[in-house]
C-alpha cells in the first residue's frame, strides 16, 4: 500500500468539484497545471483569474520532500515554529552527505561516521515531528520520491531544485528554500508567483539512441538556462504518452536546468504501470477514477497556442540524441555535430570518466539501456577506454539491478558502483588527481555540468548526455565519437560497430528490495530531545536576524560587483562545504568565493575598502560586519542559477551584506532571500550594472515608503566625488515586504507562536 493514501483520497475526492468551478470562474478548458495550482489554492484564497507571470497566489501543498544538505536549515527553523507535529507529509532523505571515492560499502560506512552528528540530528528532529526519514544509502531524494510519494494532480514542495521530477507521475513539484518548507510544515499557506504556461507538444516516437534525456537536452538548447523562469513547461501529445514515467521524470527534472518553475504530463497509462510496479496499484485505481482531471483539457491540447504563452513541438521520431557542455547546461550539441564542435572549440577530447546515475537518470530502463551496451564491450572484443562509475538511485533500484545481473556487467567493464546517493553530481567525489587541475573531459548522465561541480578541478570540462550515450562514449573514449556511424576497432584490430541500445521500462520480475532504508516517525515524539552540541561544528542553533531599522539604507560598501554566471555554486559551493550546511557561521566562510570579481577578474579576492588591500570575500565581509558597515553585492543576469540551497541567501544575511542588486535573478535565490529579510533588486536598465564602480559608497533610498511596483533609487557615491542616481525595481509584495521590515519571514511567524 502507499503511503498517505489517506491523504491522496482527500486530495481526490475534492479536485473534480474545485477544477469544474475553476473552469467556470475563468470560462475556458485548462492546462493540467492550472488544474492542479486551482484545485490547490490555498482555502483563505480567492477564485479568481491570476494574471500568469505577476501575481503571487496562496497554496496548500500536499507534501514537502527535504534532502540532508538542506534539510538542516529547514529542521532548524521549522523547530522555532512550535509545532508538535508537521501539518502536511513530509519525508527527510540522506543522499547529499556522502562522498564516492572507494565504493559503496565503505563509503557509506565512511560517511555515516563522518556525518553522525547531522544524521543522528536529522534523525530526531524527523522522529520527534512526525517526519519519514530515509536513512544514508536509501537513495536520492527525487528517485526515493518517485517510487513512494508521487502521485499525479499532486502538489508538493521540496528543498531542492529538481523537486520538479515528481512532473514525471503527473504533479506539480515544485523546489524551494528551507523558510518555504518550514512555512508549509507549519501549516501556512505558500506563495508563488502565478507561473506563464509552455506548452511542449511532443509527436512520433523515440527509437534506436534516442532516449527522453534528450527531449530535455533539446529543450535546454532552445529555452537557454533562463528562459523557463516563472513557467511551468506541460508536455503533452501522443510522445508524451509513448514515454516512460521514468523518462517523463528526466525531462522534468531537469526543467530546473532552464529556470522552470516546474514541468509535469498528464496521467497516462505509463504512469499507471509505474504506480502498479512500485507497489501503488492503489493509487493507480484512485487515480483512474478521475483520469480527465489529471491531464489537460482536449481544447487545450487541441489548439495548444491559444492557452499556452510560448508553445514547442518536437518531433521524438526525428530527434538526436544531443550531448551538452562544457560548463553550462545548455549549449546543446546533436551528437553528429559534436566532433565538429569539440575540435573547434578545443574541448580536450579524450574522455576519461562516464558517470551513470544521478536523480535524473538512475530508473530501471536507464540502467538497462546502458548495461546493453556495457555488454557489447566484451562480446565485441572491445576494451572501455574510460572509467565507467555508477550511482543507483535509490537501493530498490541497486537491489533490483543486482538481481538482475546488470551490476555483474558493470563488474565486467571495471565500474565502481557507488553507494545508492548523489555522489559526485554534488561534488562529492574523492577524484584521484582531481587536485592537480589538469585539463579533462568527463561524460554523465546528470543534469548540471558548472565548472568544478563534480570534482572541484575548474579544468575538468564535462558534458551531459542520457545513460547510453555516456557508456558509448565512455567505451569510446573519445568526443569525436558518433556511436550511431562510427566504428571502433576492438582488441584484435577489426572494426566494429555498437549496436543500439536496448533496455526495459519496467523490470520484468518486477521490483524488489530487502531494507530500503526507511524509518517511520513516532507515534507520538513529545518526549524526544533534540540535542545540538553548543561546541558542535556541523550543527548550530539559529539566532534570529535583527529587524530593519526604518531607514535607508546608506552608505553601504561595494563588496564584489560579479560578472558574468554566478549561481548558487559560485555564492555558496558544494562539496567540501556541505558538511557545514548546518552551521551557518562555519559555511559563511564559502560566501561568494567562487564569482568572479568584475574588477580584476579573480575569484575570492576583493578590495577591502577600508585597508585598501585585496583578500578573500569572506573575510573582507567579516571586515565590514566588525565595524558594523553595511554592503552591496552586485551581479549579472540570472544570478543564484541553480540550486535551492538557501545558504545563498542566509550567508551574505548573517555576514551583514544588506543588498544584492543585479541584473535579473534565478526564481527559487530571489525568494530565499525575500524570505531572510535580505533586499533583492533589480537594475532598471541593466546597462547601469556597467556604472559600479570598485569604490563606491552606495545608497538605497525610498526604503520608508516601500510599496509593490514602486521603484527604490540608488545612489552611487564615486570616490572621485561624482555622484549618479538611477531607479532600480523590486518584485517585493505587501507580504514580503512585511518580512522585509521584520528582518526575515521566520521572525514572523515566531512572533505569532509567541503571541
Ligand atoms: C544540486 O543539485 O545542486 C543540489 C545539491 O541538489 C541542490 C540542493 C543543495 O544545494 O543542497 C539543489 O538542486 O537544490
Ligand atoms: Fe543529488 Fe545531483 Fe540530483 Fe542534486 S542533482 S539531488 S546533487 S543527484
Amino acid at each position: 500500500m502507499a503511503f498517505d493514501i489517506e491523504m491522496i483520497k482527500k486530495v481526490y475526492a475534492s479536485m473534480p468539484a474545485r477544477i469544474e468551478a475553476a473552469r467556470k470562474f475563468l470560462n475556458r478548458p485548462l492546462t493540467l497545471a492550472e488544474k492542479i495550482l486551482y484545485s490547490h489554492l490555498d482555502a483563505n484564497t480567492e477564485l479568481k483569474d491570476y494574471p500568469r507571470g505577476n501575481s503571487y497566489v496562496d497554496f496548500n501543498p500536499d507534501r514537502v520532500a527535504m534532502q540532508d544538505a538542506t534539510a538542516q536549515m529547514a529542521l532548524l527553523q521549522f523547530m522555532q515554529a512550535g509545532r508538535q507535529t508537521v501539518a502536511v507529509p513530509s519525508t527527510v532523505h540522506c543522499d547529499h552527505l556522502i562522498t564516492a571515492k572507494v565504493g559503496a560499502k565503505t563509503d557509506l560506512e565512511f560517511a555515516t561516521a563522518e556525518s553522525k552528528e547531522v544524521f543522528d540530528f536529522l534523525g530526531s528532529v524527523s522522529n520527534k515531528y512526525g517526519i519519514g526519514f530515509w536513512k544514508p544509502g536509501a537513495g536520492i531524494i527525487h528517485q526515493v520520491v518517485l517510487e513512494n510519494y508521487a502521485f499525479p494532480g499532486g502538489m508538493m514542495i521540496g528543498t531542492d531544485s529538481h523537486t520538479v521530477n515528481a512532473g514525471g507521475l503527473g504533479m506539480v513539484a515544485i523546489g524551494v528554500g528551507g523558510a518555504d518548507a518550514c512555512d508549509v510544515m507549519a501549516g501556512l499557506p505558500w506563495e508563488l508567483k502565478m507561473p506563464k504556461l509552455i506548452g511542449v507538444k511532443l509527436t512520433g516516437k523515440l527509437s534506436g539512441w534516442s532516449s527522453a534525456k534528450d527531449v530535455i537536452l533539446k529543450v535546454a538548447g532552445i529555452l537557454t538556462v533562463k528562459g523557463g523562469t516563472d513557467k511551468i513547461i506541460e508536455y503533452f501529445g501522443e510522445g508524451a504518452i509513448s514515454l516512460s514515467c521514468t523518462g517523463k521524470g528526466t525531462i522534468c527534472n531537469m526543467g530546473a536546468e532552464v529556470g522552470a518553475t516546474t514541468s509535469t504530463f498528464g496521467y497516462d497509462a505509463s504512469m499507471s504501470r509505474y504506480l502498479s510496479a512500485t507497489g501503488r496499484a492503489d493509487v493507480a485505481a484512485l487515480a483512474d477514477t478521475i483520469k480527465e482531471h489529471l491531464t489537460g483539457d482536449a481544447e487545450v491540447y487541441a489548439n495548444p497556442s491559444k492557452y499556452f504563452d510560448e508553445v514547442i513541438e518536437i518531433n521524438l521520431s526525428e530527434l538526436e540524441p544531443h550531448i551538452n557542455g562544457p560548463f553550462t547546461p545548455d549549449l546543446a550539441t546533436p551528437i553528429s555535430k559534436l566532433k565538429e564542435a569539440a575540435e573547434k572549440n578545443g574541448w580536450p577530447l579524450k574522455i576519461e570518466a562516464g558517470l551513470i546515475g544521478s536523480c535524473t537518470n538512475s530508473s530501471y530502463e536507464d540502467i538497462s539501456r546502458a548495461v546493453s551496451l556495457a555488454k557489447q564491450v566484451s562480446a565485441k572484443g572491445l576494451k572501455a577506454k574510460a572509467e565507467f562509475m555508477i550511482n543507483p538511485g535509490s537501493e530498490q533500484i541497486r537491489y533490483t539491478i543486482e538481481r538482475d545481473g546488470f551490476l555483474d556487467v558493470f563488474a565486467e567493464v571495471g565500474a565502481t558502483v557507488f553507494t545508492n546517493a548523489c555522489g559526485p553530481c554534488i561534488g562529492m567525489w574523492d577524484r584521484v588527481g582531481a587536485e592537480k587541475k589538469e585539463k579533462n573531459t568527463i561524460i554523465h548522465s546528470f543534469n548540471r555540468n558548472f565548472a568544478k561541480r563534480a570534482d572541484g578541478n575548474p579544468n575538468t570540462y564535462a558534458f551531459v548526455a542520457s545513460p547510453e550515450i555516456v557508456a558509448a562514449m565512455a567505451i569510446s573514449g573519445s568526443l569525436t565519437f558518433n556511436p550511431l556511424t562510427d566504428t571502433l576497432t576492438n582488441e584484435k584490430g577489426e572494426q566494429v560497430k555498437l549496436d543500439e541500445p536496448t533496455g526495459f521500462e519496467l523490470p520484468p520480475k518486477g521490483f524488489d528490495v530487502k531494507d530500503a532504508g526507511y524509518q517511520a516517525p513516532a507515534a507520538d515524539g513529545s518526549s524526544i530531545k533534540v540535542l545540538v552540541e553548543p561546541t558542535s561544528k556541523r550543527l548550530q542553533l539559529l539566532d534570529p536576524f535583527s529587524a530593519w531599522e526604518g531607514i535607508d539604507l546608506k552608505g553601504l560598501k561595494l563588496l564584489i560587483k560579479a560578472k558574468g554566471k554566478c549561481t548558487t555554486d559560485h555564492i555558496s559551493m558544494a562539496g567540501p562545504w556541505l558538511k557545514f550546511r548546518g552551521h551557518l557561521d562555519n559555511i559563511s566562510n564559502n560566501m561568494l568565493i567562487g564569482a568572479v570579481n568584475a574588477f580584476n577578474d579573480k575569484t575570492d579576492s576583493v578590495k577591502n575598502q577600508i585597508t585598501g588591500i585585496y583578500d578573500a570575500v569572506p573575510s573582507v565581509q567579516r571586515a565590514y560586519k566588525a565595524q558594523d558597515i553595511g554592503s552591496i553585492v552586485v551581479g549579472d543576469e540570472n544570478y543564484g542559477e541553480g540550486s535551492s540551497r538557501e545558504h545563498a541567501a542566509m550567508e551574505p544575511r548573517h555576514l551583514g551584506v544588506r543588498v544584492v542588486l543585479v541584473k535579473s535573478f534565478a526564481r527559487i535565490h530571489e525568494t530565499n532571500l525575500k524570505k531572510q529579510g535580505m533586499l533583492g533588486i533589480t537594475f532598471a536598465n541593466p546597462t547601469d550594472y556597467d556604472k559600479i564602480k570598485e569604490d563606491d559608497i552606495i545608497d538605497v533610498t525610498g526604503l520608508t515608503t516601500f510599496a509593490p511596483d514602486v521603484p527604490l533609487t540608488l545612489t552611487l557615491n564615486h570616490a572621485d566625488g561624482n555622484k549618479e542616481d538611477f531607479n532600480v525595481n523590486h518584485s517585493y509584495n505587501t507580504q514580503q515586504i512585511e518580512w522585509f521590515k521584520a528582518g526575515g519571514a521566520l521572525n514572523i511567524i515566531r512572533a505569532s507562536v509567541k503571541a
